[in-house]
């Protein structure tokens, strides 16, 4: 089966999961937000390849439909065991937030599912710029508007200039991996200081992707990072065991 028969028959047949990686203060090492990310149950097909076609094909809407009210449901049942809650972040991709019906759909849900809006938050990245770009930013703003959060992914791997920092309603910059790949080496680490330093005064949260050692996280601390996500502290965690973070994070 090709990819996009896979995608329809997980969307017929309630086929995708969602894992829960936790995304922790680099000062208390507590878990501050969970980062949702999608799966297809018994199957090796990685979101890393089949999210583009979804995007390319408009599946994503559907998709990314699914993955929000299931946000909603997991909060749901947490909250009705009165566990202490912590954000959920929603990857979102630059196809739905122009989907007219998203802002409807999320006002919905929160009343639906009684949860409080500062417990979602979503993930877009700066590929939403690159068409409908003031009807876009018009779109997010409305959303925001409900009191959620706004995280800028992956950045340090797009092309576009810098000035859309100072215009976009984000509250938090996502550094991708590979920057701290490229610059966390012993000479090259006034880079990443010196854009933490420049995200700080533009009054954004860090959060650094992928972290994967110890070294990494000591130096990614000393330069002052908000916020870690990485194999170091946790790999994504299915519902249950991300409950039992929520349970012993007090
Ligand atoms: O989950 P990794 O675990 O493999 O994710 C690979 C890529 O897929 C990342 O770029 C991530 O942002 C994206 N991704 C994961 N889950 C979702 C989702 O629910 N929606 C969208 N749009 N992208 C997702
Ligand atoms: O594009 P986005 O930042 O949403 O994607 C997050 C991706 O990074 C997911 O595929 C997730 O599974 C993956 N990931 C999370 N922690 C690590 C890590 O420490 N190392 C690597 N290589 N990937 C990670
Ligand atoms: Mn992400
Ligand atoms: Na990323």
């Amino acid at each position: 089966m090709n990819v996009i028969s896979i995608l329809r028959k997980s969307i017929e047949e309630d086929q995708f999961k969602l894992l829960y990686q936790p995304i922790y203060d680099s000062v208390s090492k507590k878990a501050s937000s969970f980062e949702a990310l999608i799966r297809i149950k018994d199957s090796s097909l990685s979101p890393g390849v089949f999210i583009d076609i979804a995007e390319e094909t408009g599946l994503i809407v559907p998709i990314g439909r699914w993955v929000l009210q299931e946000v909603f449901k997991q909060l749901q049942f947490w909250q009705d065991r009165n566990f202490d809650l912590i954000p959920v972040a929603i990857n979102i991709s630059p196809r739905q937030i122009r989907d007219d019906n998203l802002f409807d759909f999320i006002k919905f849900l929160l009343e639906e599912y009684e949860i409080c809006p500062s417990l979602i938050e979503l993930e877009i990245t700066e590929n939403m710029l690159l068409e409908d770009k003031d009807d876009n930013l018009k779109k997010l703003n409305k959303i925001k508007s409900l009191g959620i959060c706004i995280s800028l992914d992956d950045f340090g791997t797009g092309y576009s200039s810098l000035s859309y920092l100072s215009y976009m309603p984000i509250d938090k910059i996502k550094l991708d991996k590979s920057i701290k790949d490229k610059f966390l080496d012993r000479k090259d680490t006034e880079v990443i200081k010196s854009l933490i330093s420049m995200f700080h005064g533009l009054n954004l949260k860090v959060v650094a992707e992928g972290v994967e050692t110890e070294e990494e996280y000591i130096q990614l601390l000393s330069h002052s990072t908000d916020y870690i996500q990485g194999y170091l502290f946790s790999k994504p965690l299915n519902p249950e065991d991300a409950a039992l973070i929520l349970k012993t994070n007090q």
